[in-house]
Parts: structure tokens; sequence; C-alpha cells
């Protein structure tokens, strides 16, 4: 039989935790978050050291109150590469806010269901068909790659909503 003030113990000892951590509270990660410069339409993004698949990625910034990070043109995909190079490590692909789930080879924003203008995918990409479908940005060099959205090791990419 387990010792009745284990679970006392357990509860001070999280309390605790969560009382020096005030992040706890509002259910966000335990690191510091990073925002990118402003982009000229007045956005910021935040990529966090976790890793997960696209279901879970759009989740995650629906409940931060922020949006999944969509890329409207040049001067943001320069402003988020930027960011993504000088404060993450190798390998940085995180994903991007783009799906093409439902209409192949027709890739849309989650956020806003608008499809593609601007892109920056690698040459030859997309190319993984039916069997990718959810779009990654290379932090290195602004680069983009269709993945497989049930791919559980990329990163969170996510915006303010502007
Ligand atoms: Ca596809």
């Amino acid at each position: 039989m387990m010792p009745t003030n284990f679970n006392f113990l357990y509860v001070v000892t999280f309390g605790l935790t969560c009382a020096l951590m005030t992040s706890c509270s509002l259910g966000r990660s335990l690191e510091t978050e990073v925002y990118s410069n402003r982009t000229q339409s007045g956005k910021q993004f935040i990529g966090y050291n976790l890793y997960m698949n696209f279901m879970d990625y759009i989740e995650h910034c629906h409940k931060l109150g922020l949006q999944p990070a969509n890329v409207l043109n040049k001067e943001e995909n320069d402003v988020l590469t930027t960011y993504l190079d000088g404060n993450f490590a190798d390998p940085k692909y995180f994903w991007l806010g783009g799906s093409d789930i439902g209409r192949e080879e027709r890739y849309y924003w989650i956020a806003s269901l608008s499809e593609f203008s601007f892109t920056s995918w690698g040459p030859g990409y997309p190319n993984g068909g039916r069997e990718e479908n959810c779009a990654t940005i290379y932090g290195g060099d602004g680069t983009w790659y269709d993945q497989y959205c049930s791919n559980d090791g990329v990163q969170p990419l996510c915006q303010t909503i502007p």
C-alpha cells in the first residue's frame, strides 16, 4: 500500500514547481518563448523547441491563442528565416500552417483557408504526392519541403494574429 503522504508530497512538489514557473498555470511550455521581429503586416513568429506531428502542431498554436504560421510574401519568409536561423539549432525543420489535404497539389493556409500565393519550395518540391501533405520550412535557408503530416519530429511554428 502506498503511504498516504506520497500523494501529499507529490502535490506539494508539483505546486511549488508551478508557483516558481508562472507559465505553468497558463498551460504554456516551460521554455522561454522568443518572438521574431515584426513583419510589415505586424505579425511575429514564435518557434518552439518541441517536436510533434502536424495535427498536434495546429492544436498547439490554437491552445496558446496563436495561429499556425502562414508566410505570405518574401519579406515574411526573410524575417522568419533570420529568426529561425539565429535562434534554433540544426536541423530546425519547422511546420508551416499549410497543407494540401483534401485538394492534392493545391496547398492552402489552415488559418485563412487561402491558397498559397507566395511559396519558397525547394527545387522539385512538393514531391510527396498524396503521401506527404503538410508543409515545412528549413530554418537554415528558408526553403520549404512537403512532409508526412504524421511525422512527429518537426518543430511547431506559430504566429501572432495580425
Ligand atoms: Ca500532397
